[in-house]
Formats: structure tokens, sequence, C-alpha cells
């Protein structure tokens, strides 16, 4: 079943924009607020938007929820609510409202740059509105100045077997940042439900500004680059992550990165990263443990681990059939990973049914950057045989690239090579996503999530006794 995905998407964009953005008018021009200022002034707005919303819709459906649903991993049940962004089935991402080329053409961009600084898409993801340079580079200093982890999380990372998968020591030291969180803190002290928000929102920028460090320090030790630089506090987000992995001196690099981090930052609220974040921050878990259990959700194959799933089939693939293969070789190549009884890696999506306009902004960067690249040629050729064969198999809903399908090509053509680090990097930029809702859920009191289960034998009784 399918709902009118283009009219909800419609509805729901301009109450927010509406309401925020005339606030904005009369308030941001005249003065430079913080984030934490700029929220406190938007939540009594959204808080009565939220209560109006309910009082005028609260007993309106959506339409019947089929067996074939809840059966099917729930496709197309309205079931959450989700700020930041709205995913269209044929159009791909907005973040609140804004697609991907609106905000490579609204967002602040760093001096020389031309992708948006990821520091501008969290304030428009919190925020509904498109921040000033000076706000960004505000955001960039409060990051650099909370980006330090404590030393027991350093010696937690330290003494990981360089075995562990780079995700697993992720969520490791995710998790282990609970121990100062400001939010598990203040609810043992007895903070009212009003006030969560506030800190809830120190979390989420202790997360966000943490996540550079956990990843450099995993980088380097499971691949021996070298010691830790420190946090430049004169620097963006993206060039410090690219600095603390050891590439900060290629400025294409960071500017993949700035791009890399805004179109992976959120996709809705369904996605299982982001599902699980909300889920488990309704049971008023801090955000570390919320985004921890997240990470652990996006390292799976079918979900932020295809980036090196799809580099690892491109390689068997080189391997196989050498430099320059022909189509048809090819085409042989993807029939014989169908009938192995594996998905194509990269292509395929829940709820897209055309090319990922993410797919499509690093196929852009790269024709920009690195049009000579052979594994970019290789991606291209796939691209151009992949979609048919799928089609042909005739299982895939949807035969399109997805955001996978490319970003380990870029990493690769500046020197970052280990794919198995790739969904780590995934991780560094869903955090922004999950953050802006968690501070959400928090400010207008969202509930413990807690949806209906059905047994088999349930399901068969209601309509037998129905018949
Ligand atoms: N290759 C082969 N078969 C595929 C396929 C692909 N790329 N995409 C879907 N199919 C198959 C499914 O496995 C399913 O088969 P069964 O009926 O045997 O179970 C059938 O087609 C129908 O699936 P669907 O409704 O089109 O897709 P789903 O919503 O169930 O799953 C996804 C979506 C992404 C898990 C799936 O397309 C897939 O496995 N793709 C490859 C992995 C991948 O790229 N994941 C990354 C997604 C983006 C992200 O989250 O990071």
């Amino acid at each position: 079943m399918s709902f009118p995905v283009r009219s909800v998407l419609g509805a729901s964009r301009s109450p927010l924009l509406r309401g925020s953005l005339s606030v904005r008018l009369s308030s941001t021009a005249a003065k430079q607020t913080t984030l934490k200022e700029r929220l406190a002034e938007l939540i009594p707005i959204q808080q009565e938007n939220v209560k109006r919303i309910r009082a005028e819709h609260g007993k309106k459906s959506f339409g019947p929820v089929l067996v074939d649903q809840v059966y099917g991993g729930m496709r197309g049940l309205p079931a959450l609510i989700w700020d930041g962004s709205v995913l269209d089935a044929d159009e791909g991402i907005r973040f609140r409202g804004k697609s991907i080329p609106e905000c490579q053409d609204l967002l602040p961009k760093a001096a020389g740059g031309s992708e948006p600084l990821p520091e501008g898409l969290f304030w428009l993801l919190v925020t509904g509105e498109i921040p000033t340079q000076e706000q960004v580079s505000q955001l960039s200093q409060d990051w650099a100045a909370r980006a330090a982890i404590p030393e027991f999380v350093e010696e937690i990372l330290d003494r990981c077997p360089p075995s562990l998968h780079p995700m697993s020591q992720f969520s490791l030291a995710v998790t282990a940042l609970n121990h100062n969180s400001a939010f598990a803190k203040a609810y043992q002290d007895g903070i009212s439900k009003k006030d969560y928000w506030g800190p809830t929102f120190e979390d989420s920028m202790d997360l966000i500004a943490k996540l550079p460090n956990i990843a450099g320090r995993i980088y380097r030790n499971v691949f021996g680059q070298g010691k830790l630089p420190a946090i430049d506090s004169t620097k963006d987000y993206s060039h410090n992550l690219a600095s603390l992995l050891g590439f900060a001196e290629d400025p294409a690099f960071v500017e993949l990165l700035r791009l890399y981090i805004t179109i992976h930052s959120d996709h809705e609220g369904g996605n299982v990263s982001a599902h699980t974040g909300k889920l488990v921050g309704s049971a008023l878990s801090d955000p570390f443990l919320a985004y921890a259990a997240a990470l652990n959700g996006l390292a799976g194959p079918l979900h932020g681990l295809a980036n090196q799933e799809v580099l690892i089939w491109l390689r068997k693939m080189q391997s196989k059939l050498g430099e320059n293969p022909s189509d048809d070789a090819v085409k042989e190549y993807i029939w014989s990973t169908l009938k192995g009884g594996q998905v194509v890696p990269g292509y395929g999506h829940a709820v897209l049914r055309k090319t990922d306009p993410r797919y499509t902004a690093q196929r852009t960067f790269a024709l920009k950057h690195l049009p000579e690249d052979p594994l970019f040629k290789l991606v291209g050729q796939i691209y151009n045989l992949v979609p048919d064969i799928l089609l042909e198999a005739g299982k895939a809903k949807n035969p399109w690239p997805n955001v996978d399908a490319h970003s380990g090509v870029l990493l690769t053509h500046y020197g970052l090579t280990q794919m198995q680090f790739y969904t780590v990097l995934f991780g560094v930029s869903r955090a922004f996503g999950v953050a802006a809702q968690l501070i959400w859920d928090r400010a207008l009191g969202a509930p413990l999530e807690r949806p209906k289960s059905y047994s088999s034998a349930a399901i068969d009784q209601i309509f037998r006794d129905k018949q």
C-alpha cells in the first residue's frame, strides 16, 4: 500500500517553517543568537504548533494497516515524528524542506570552499533556518572546545584488538561517553520534564564534538597511521576530522568530508540507525547510549555497512576481471552475485524508487575532482548495467543506486583505502540527524515508544473471527 508521501511532505513542511521563519525575521536578523538561544525561542512555538496539529488532526487516520506491512518490515507505515528531514520516494531527501543542491547553494562554506559546512546543516536540522557565517563559525569553535574525550575512553580504544571491527570499537567508545552525560546526571538529580531538552542539547553537542577524536583514534590504532594531532580551534569540524585521520593536507579531501557529512547526516526517521536512536532515547537513555545503539544498527550490511561491502565487491570484481572489463564481463559478474543468493551492494532502497540524490551529489563531486579515476569509471559502468539486471531479476522494487554505491570510491581516491573504516564516517555523519531529533523529542515531551506486536497465531485468529 502507498501513502500520499508528496502531499504529506508538503503539508508537514510548511507549518514549522512558517512559524520559525516569522520569528527569525523579528529576532535573528537583529542579533546573532547562539544555537541554544535560538532553540529556546523556537521550542515554545513548536510546542504550540504540535498542540494545534494534534487538536486539529489527532483523531484522523492515515489509512488502513495491512497485515503485509506488519510482516514486511513496516514499509510505508506512518509511525514516527521526525522533523529534520523527509524522504520522498522519487525526489529523495530534503533537510527541513531543502534539497541537497539547495543546501549546497544556501549553507555557509569554508573560505575558498564550495561544499556546505556540516555545522550549518546541523543548525538547519535543529532550527529549520539557514545560519549566518558567524553562527556557523561559533559552532565550529564550540565543537572544537568540546572535542576531547576522557582518558578512560582513549584507553578502552587503545586496548581493543585491531581485529575488532571499527564499528564495534566506535559503539563501545560512544557508550562509554555516557559516563559524563549531563542528561543522566540531571535525571538522577531530579530534573523536571520541561527542562529535559537543556542537558540533552549539551550531550548532543558533546557527542557530535567528540566523534572525530574517537574516529581518528580508531583509524590510527587499527591501521597504524601515527599519532593523533591536536584539535585546531581555528578550523571547522571537517578539517579537524580530516586532520585526525591524517588527510588535512589535501583541500579536496576536506571538501569531500564536508559534502560527505552533509549528505549522510539524516534520512528521515524510519531507517534503522535513526529509528534506533529515537527508540532508545524514548526510554530517556541519554544521547550517548541512544546513539551507540544507533551505531550498532548502522553497522549492518543492509544499512551503513553497505559502503564497505560495495568496495569489497568492486575490488573482487577488479581482481577477477582486471582493469577496463567489458560490459559483458561486468554483467556476468553481477549475475553471478545474484545467482549466489547475495544482494548487489549499494543498489536498492526501502523507500527510494529513483537514483538517490546523495549518489548524484557524489558523482558530481567525482566528475569535478577525479573524472579519470579508474574505480570511479567502473562505478559509472556498473550504474549503466545494474538497474536493467535487477529489473530483469524481478525482485528489487528499486533497481537504482543508493548513497553507499559511491562513497567508498571517493575515499579510496584520496588514499583512505581501508574499507572497514568507511561506516565509521557514516556514523560520524548520522549523529547530526539523530542528535537534532533527540533534542526535539525531549523538548516536545515525546513519550516512550511502545508499538503493538502480534503473534502469527493472533493475526490468524483475528481474521478468522471476522469471516
Ligand atoms: N540486490 C539484490 N537483491 C535485492 C537488492 C539488491 N541490491 N535490493 C533488493 N533486493 C531484493 C531483496 O533482497 C528482496 O528479496 P527477497 O524477496 O528474496 O527477500 C526483494 O529484492 C525485495 O526487496 P525490496 O522491497 O526491493 O527492498 P527492501 O526494502 O526489502 O530492502 C535494501 C532495501 C536496501 C535492504 C535492499 O535494497 C538491499 O539489500 N540493498 C543492498 C544493500 C544496500 O545497498 N544497503 C544500503 C541501503 C542504504 C543505507 O541504508 O545505507
